[in-house]
């Protein structure tokens, strides 16, 4: 049997990220446990005691999301109480005259916890900051109970000054959906009070920057001179959430999976979507797509790195391929549940997707 060491599958997932304009990738490679201890010093304590944001056992999936179904993903809690934990990582400071882009995944479960609907400003989870603050917040992202228990709003509050409250989306979102988000905070040169951001949620991707679910500009001033630091609350008013995929970058191609194709490339890009359904119970159609023609290896791999199925071996075109995989190995046997690793191999590239079996 042909081996497919840890090693290789950690390769193999970075190599799935485009790099072109990025700044930051958070996908939580991280041990289960407290997130700031286990992650190495990539995330900071800033604020708060007592319950510790955590890593949690597998990822947020989003069709076409590069950064969709790598390493593990956190947990924040509504607690209701005086235990909190404020963490942020830094990343390459931005400028003014930057565009600075984010880009994660979220689930709020329920909304246990959240601010009212009436709430002015409601709580937030998840920020930007300069690069030695711990409290000069901008683009807060802040949400509040929506018309019924199982829907929320989301906002944007720009600037923690007084005098900058924060926008609504016009929309409601729904409890239990993984839903893409992204901010865009445009740190316009000369002035305090010019900056502005947008947000979207479920932006269709890939593709070109679509209008804005909301925008909001400075009202009143202390705009950031540099970008570098995302941070993540827990607390009283926090939303249950899982949060994952992080992404900062300086374009909306670098956060969304449009920049990694180098220039001059066909509309094609390499690229292996996540396994759906997840746990596969039956079979599943696996879907990826080839940026050049080419000698092609799909193979289905079990926790130990042993090859269990060959799915394709053989020379493909470019552009979109898809295969099924009937939860058999190459004897024909139905493959034991658990946890398996699609991987595509491809011109020298690969891709390793996470499936599990669960009958
Ligand atoms: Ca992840
Ligand atoms: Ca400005």
């Amino acid at each position: 049997m042909k081996k497919l060491s840890l090693v290789a599958i950690m390769v193999a997932f970075l190599a799935a990220i485009p790099a072109l304009g990025q700044v930051m990738t958070e996908n939580f490679e991280y041990s289960v446990g407290d997130l700031v201890a286990g992650s190495g010093g990539n995330w900071v304590h800033f604020s708060g005691s007592g319950l510790n944001i955590q890593v949690s056992e597998g990822s947020l999936s989003y069709l076409e999301y590069p950064a969709s179904d790598v390493g593990n993903k956190i947990e924040i809690v509504s607690t209701g109480g005086s235990s909190a934990e404020d963490a942020y990582r830094q990343f390459a400071s931005q400028p003014v005259g930057s565009e600075v882009y984010v880009s994660f995944l979220f689930t709020i479960p329920n909304t246990t916890g959240i601010p009212a609907d009436t709430s002015t400003n409601g709580d937030y989870f998840l920020a930007l900051l300069p690069p030695t603050s711990t409290s000069s917040f901008a683009d807060r992202l802040s949400i509040k109970m929506g018309s019924t228990s199982s829907d929320f709003r989301l906002g944007i509050r720009i600037s923690g000054v007084a005098g900058n409250s924060t926008v609504w989306s016009s929309s409601e979102y729904s409890t239990g959906i993984t839903y893409l988000g992204v901010i865009r905070h445009s740190m316009n040169s000369s002035g305090t009070t010019n900056d502005t951001t947008r947000f979207w949620v479920n932006p269709a991707i890939p593709g070109s920057e679509p209008a804005p679910d909301l925008i909001v500009s400075t009202a009143a001033g202390n705009d950031p001179d540099s970008l570098a630091r995302i941070a993540i609350r827990q607390g009283s008013n926090t939303p249950n959430a899982t949060i994952d995929g992080i992404t900062v970058g300086n374009t909306w191609g670098s956060v969304t999976g449009v920049a990694g194709s180098p220039s001059g490339s066909t509309n094609a890009r390499f690229s292996l979507q996540p396994v759906t359904p997840n746990p596969v119970s039956k079979s599943t159609q696996i879907q990826y797509s080839l940026q050049a023609p080419g000698r092609v290896n799909l193979a289905v791999f079990n926790i130990l790195g042993q090859q269990m199925a060959t799915l394709v071996d053989g020379n493909q075109t470019a552009g979109s391929h898809s295969v099924s995989w009937r939860l058999r190995d190459d004897r024909g046997s139905m493959v034991p549940n658990g946890v398996y690793f699609v991987k595509l191999s491809a011109n020298g590239q690969n891709i390793t997707r996470r499936a599990m079996v669960v009958r």
